[in-house]
């Protein structure tokens, strides 16, 4: 398992006050004509449903429950867009992917609408994709990964609900992880661990998000 280089003091400082800052939800745009001029850095966040996406979008901006933290998985349809820091980023929740309720052809209608964003945004600095650390990576995961190789979008793994795991749980997925982001040119190549739950890796989801968006 590699190491990710640790943050300093002044950019774990500068993401929290970053993330922690005023919110606003944008909109929900359910087709592409209606997302907002690509003006400001963009941040998405992407993943199955009931992975803990909401939760992770909650724990990073410090609200309860401004991304809907689901007691319906699968009712995230839209690109949901949230102003941050008063126009410093967008932060993006893609629409969950897999959820077992929902039709084929809804399902094939969100793949097509979210490579179709992947491709245009150029304004998109990274995707974090989500994924449970107690499943590793699932069909789905690998298919999305697939859309943001071939729209050659940066993209990082970023490991839910640690808490549910041991220690050495945790160091054997992330080594397998690892090698399977080997075949993937597009994707950081070392994946980040958090739980919502315990605060877990929030403060290092805040920092890389103020990295990626200054300047
Ligand atoms: N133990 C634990 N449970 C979590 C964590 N994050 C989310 N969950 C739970 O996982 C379920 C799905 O979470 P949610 O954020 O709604 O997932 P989403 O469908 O991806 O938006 C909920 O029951 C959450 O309480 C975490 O870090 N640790
Ligand atoms: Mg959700």
């Amino acid at each position: 398992m590699s190491e990710l280089p640790a943050f300093s003091d002044e950019a774990l400082e500068a993401g929290r006050k970053l993330c922690v800052g005023p919110v606003e939800f944008v909109l929900g745009a359910a087709s592409l004509h209606q997302l907002p001029e690509g003006i400001r850095p963009e941040i998405a966040f992407a993943g199955r449903s009931n992975v803990g996406k909401s939760s992770l979008i909650n724990a990073v901006l410090n609200r309860k429950s401004l991304a809907r933290s689901s007691a319906e998985p699968g009712k995230t349809r839209e690109l949901n867009y949230f102003n941050v820091g008063n126009g410093t980023f967008w932060l993006v929740d893609l629409p969950g992917f897999g959820y077992a309720k929902v039709s084929r052809e809804q399902q094939a209608k969100w793949v097509q609408l979210t490579k179709r964003y992947l491709r245009g945004r150029a304004n998109l600095r990274r995707v974090f994709l989500l994924v449970d650390s107690r499943r590793g990576l699932m069909d789905t995961d690998l298919e999305t990964m697939k859309m943001l190789d071939s729209a050659a979008v940066n993209y990082q793994i970023v490991l839910t609900k640690v808490d549910k795991i041991k220690k050495s749980e945790l160091e054997k997925i992330t080594t397998k992880i690892e090698a399977a982001l080997k075949k993937h040119p597009a994707a950081h190549p070392i994946p980040r661990a958090t739980s919502s739950e315990k605060g877990y890796g929030i403060p290092e989801i805040r920092a890389e998000i103020g990295q990626l968006v200054e300047g």
